[in-house]
């Protein structure tokens, strides 16, 4: 077993932390009171190839492995949660599933444009179906070599700039998770409607609305699988999209202990730093030993699906683990910066809002903890190609 990093990762790692911390830290602050990501700031991420990473060489991509993908998302997360998930959503659930389950033809269209220009979103979540996702109600109705699409999703991040959907509709009404099939969907396709934007409570500077099909007609050679197998893409593509959520916990957790920290050295009350309490000390312990933890299980679940070894309940521990301890993390760097940390003068107040969607999306830390269970009580063969 080695701990190592590769000499290959380790420069990524630090060219990214580099560039975080060059391009996106000092305007963190202000894209989040703005709740927008800055055009510059997109098109430097671009260039440094950011929104090519898991895109194969051959299509024009990066092509790193999961590994150095998720490191690098720890970087961006340290420096912006917001900046993170953007990445994170069109690499992982936008542009993979395509390599995974594309035709020839469709990586040959689809990638090179993902990997240039193109924002992937992912749209699985609807009004009435979260948690149960094979419960959704979209339709898919096929017309000829068409299909027609009716119904709404909501929570589509990277949805206001996406240039490209991947949708889950339903193609049977008589089963439920078989009778769903997954479709490639261009922005300006007619019949698909941007809704509105969705307000939360952190991770603010990256999108999030509703959208809507109205007689949407999309032609067979965009459908992505066989028919009635879109669960199934869909279930794959979370598997890798929740190594890329614990990833972007570990990153804030991280941001979360080193500010603690420099501010518990600083701080003075009852004329010592605070640094020198206890109960600061064990705060900082615990963060620090507990970060260690998530992102050993982060670098396990990544290293399995290098090796196209099923990873599902590895990326649920992963994230289930990784987004408590972003929660618990951001909590005490609250609790150490005392009332300062409740204001907008520090860091943390971000970090504590944005820590929370972690356990959130990509499925509830429930949902982890039901694909974890399910893998110990009813083991099944899954391999993490289709
Ligand atoms: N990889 C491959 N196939 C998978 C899979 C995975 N990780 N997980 C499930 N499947 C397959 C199963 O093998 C089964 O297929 P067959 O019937 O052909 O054997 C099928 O999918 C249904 O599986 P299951 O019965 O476990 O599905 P459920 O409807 O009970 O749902 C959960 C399973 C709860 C895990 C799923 O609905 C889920 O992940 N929900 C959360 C959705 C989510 O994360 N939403 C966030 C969207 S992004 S913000």
């Amino acid at each position: 077993m080695d701990f190592q990093l590769t000499e290959e990762q380790e420069m990524l790692r630090a060219a990214t932390r580099e560039f975080a911390e060059g391009e996106i830290a000092p305007i963190a602050a202000s894209m989040d009171e703005q709740a927008c990501i800055p055009s510059d700031l997109r098109r430097k991420l671009r260039e440094q190839n950011y929104f090519s990473l898991l895109i194969p060489e051959e299509f024009g991509g990066a092509g790193i492995d999961h590994v150095a993908y998720s490191i690098i998302l720890v970087e961006l997360a340290r420096a912006s949660a917001a900046v993170s998930i953007v990445i994170a959503v069109h690499n992982s659930v936008g542009a993979t599933p395509i390599q995974m389950f594309g035709t020839e033809e469709q990586k040959k269209k689809w990638l090179p444009l993902l990997a240039r220009d193109y924002l992937g979103a992912f749209a699985l979540t609807e009004p009435g179906s979260g948690s149960d996702a094979a419960a959704l109600i979209t339709r898919a109705d096929r017309s000829g070599d068409h299909y027609v699409l009716n119904g709404s999703k909501t929570f589509i991040t990277n949805g206001q700039f996406a240039d490209l959907f991947l949708v889950m509709a339903r193609t049977s009404q008589e089963q439920k998770h078989r009778g769903i099939t997954a479709f490639l969907i261009e922005k300006d396709t007619p019949g698909l409607r941007l809704g509105k934007q969705i307000h939360k409570m952190g991770i603010l500077a990256s999108d999030t609305i509703e959208i809507s099909f109205e007689d949407c007609r999309v032609p067979e050679e965009n459908r992505l699988g066989p028919e009635g197998r879109g669960f199934r893409v869909a279930m794959q593509a979370l598997d890798g999209g929740r190594i890329g959520v614990a990833a972007q916990a570990v990153g804030i957790a991280q941001a979360c202990l080193e500010a603690a920290a420099k501010y518990a050295r600083e701080r003075i009350q009852f004329e010592r730093p605070i640094s020198e309490f206890q109960a600061i000390q064990w705060m900082i312990a615990d963060m620090s030993t507990e970060i260690d933890a998530a992102r050993l299980l982060m670098l396990r679940a990544a290293w399995l699906k290098d090796q196209g070894m099923p990873c599902g309940p590895q990326a649920s521990m992963a994230k289930l683990y990784a987004s408590r301890v972003a929660r618990v993390a951001a909590d005490y760097a609250v609790q150490i910066h005392g009332g300062y940390g409740y204001t907008k003068e520090f860091a943390v107040e971000r970090y504590y809002r944005d820590a929370k969607v972690t356990e959130l999306y990509e499925g509830t830390s429930e949902i982890q903890r039901i694909v974890i269970a399910g893998s110990i009580l009813h083991p099944k063969e899954r391999k993490s190609a289709p």
